[in-house]
């Protein structure tokens, strides 16, 4: 099953990303041209990437033309074929410049140890500039990867860029577990991380949440965020869980199964995304949670949908 899932992925390459990428062309970037060199990063092909290793040549650098002067509201990494396997290559040290000449930079975005990309393979992350050219239109775009989570090779497979921001679904808490008290199963979706839903009864397991987009929308990514002290109590982070669709809430289909996750870390109201494995025309989504990452408390503080 997995590997049918990952085989449609690498012939339908654009279908992991939801929304259309600003075309892009490769102009520059650090290591050798051959198969798994620079130009690998924007041919729209999750099944070739860049993997360099030359730590002299350090940080190592991409620029693309975005062909036109172009804002960019976000854009994405995509890891590579066997990062489950090398996540110690996952940039968490990077900066995003901007021009307009090749000459003159401007910063678009400045990451410091951000460890968002996930240890899995094909997988597109997504970050949101906050520089302070982040909102300036530029037509050139250079990355500088200074620092990987546990070597010096680094590899992805593509980096895209977006002119439009993902679109968050407003989604209406209908059920969930437990009592519904100032921790409870409605807190999940009140859009405030400071309010967290935090259960421990263990009869009624698997918890379970159901959200109300509204009306049928394909969700092609849900959020987590942890507690306000998920520092202290890191064993309530969900490692087992499924997510649903349904349109009566009666009959429903698996779209996202995760057994054994350990994306969560002990870290407060942090934001985890997820890529369901499928989508459907769905208008209320179910989560349910099997497992802790130890004990039987859950909490969580917020779920998105994205559309
Ligand atoms: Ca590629």
């Amino acid at each position: 099953m997995r590997h049918l899932i990952t085989i449609s992925l690498l012939l339908l390459p654009f279908s992991l990303f939801a929304q259309a990428p600003v075309k892009t062309t490769f102009v520059s970037g650090t290591g050798p041209n051959d198969d798994e060199g620079p130009k690998m990063i924007c041919d729209g092909r999750l099944s070739t990437k860049w993997c360099i290793d030359i730590p002299h040549q350090l940080p190592y650098s991409i620029v693309l033309d975005a062909g036109k002067q172009t804002s960019i509201a976000e854009y994405g990494f995509a890891t590579g074929d066997d990062t489950s396997s090398y996540p110690d290559r996952n940039p968490v040290t990077w900066r995003l410049l901007g021009s307009n000449d090749k000459e003159n930079w401007i910063p678009v975005d400045d990451r410091k140890n951000d460890r968002s990309l996930p240890a899995e393979d094909f997988s597109e992350y997504r970050f949101k500039p906050t520089a302070g050219g982040a909102k300036d239109k530029f037509r050139y775009f250079r990355f500088e990867f200074i620092r990987m989570a546990g070597s010096t090779r680094i590899q992805l497979s593509e980096i895209n860029l977006y002119d439009k921001p993902q679109t968050p679904v407003k989604a209406a808490f209908v059920k969930g577990s437990g009592r519904h008290d100032k921790e409870g199963a409605p807190m999940i979706a009140d859009g405030f991380l400071f309010t967290k839903w935090c259960i421990d009864e263990p009869q009624e397991m698997p918890y379970s949440i159901v959200l109300d987009a509204g009306g049928q929308t394909p969700i092609t990514e849900y959020r987590f965020y942890t507690g306000d002290d998920t520092h202290s109590y890191p064993e309530r982070n969900p490692v087992t869980w499924r997510m649903s669709g349904s349109n009566d809430q009666q009959n429903w289909t698996t779209l996202d199964e995760q057994k054994n996750n350990r994306r969560l870390r002990d870290e407060n109201e942090q934001e985890y995304r997820f890529k369901p494995a499928t989508t459907g025309n769905y208008r209320y989504y179910r989560f349910e949670f099997l497992r802790m990452a130890d004990g039987t408390r859950l909490q969580l503080s917020e779920i998105k949908l994205f559309k």
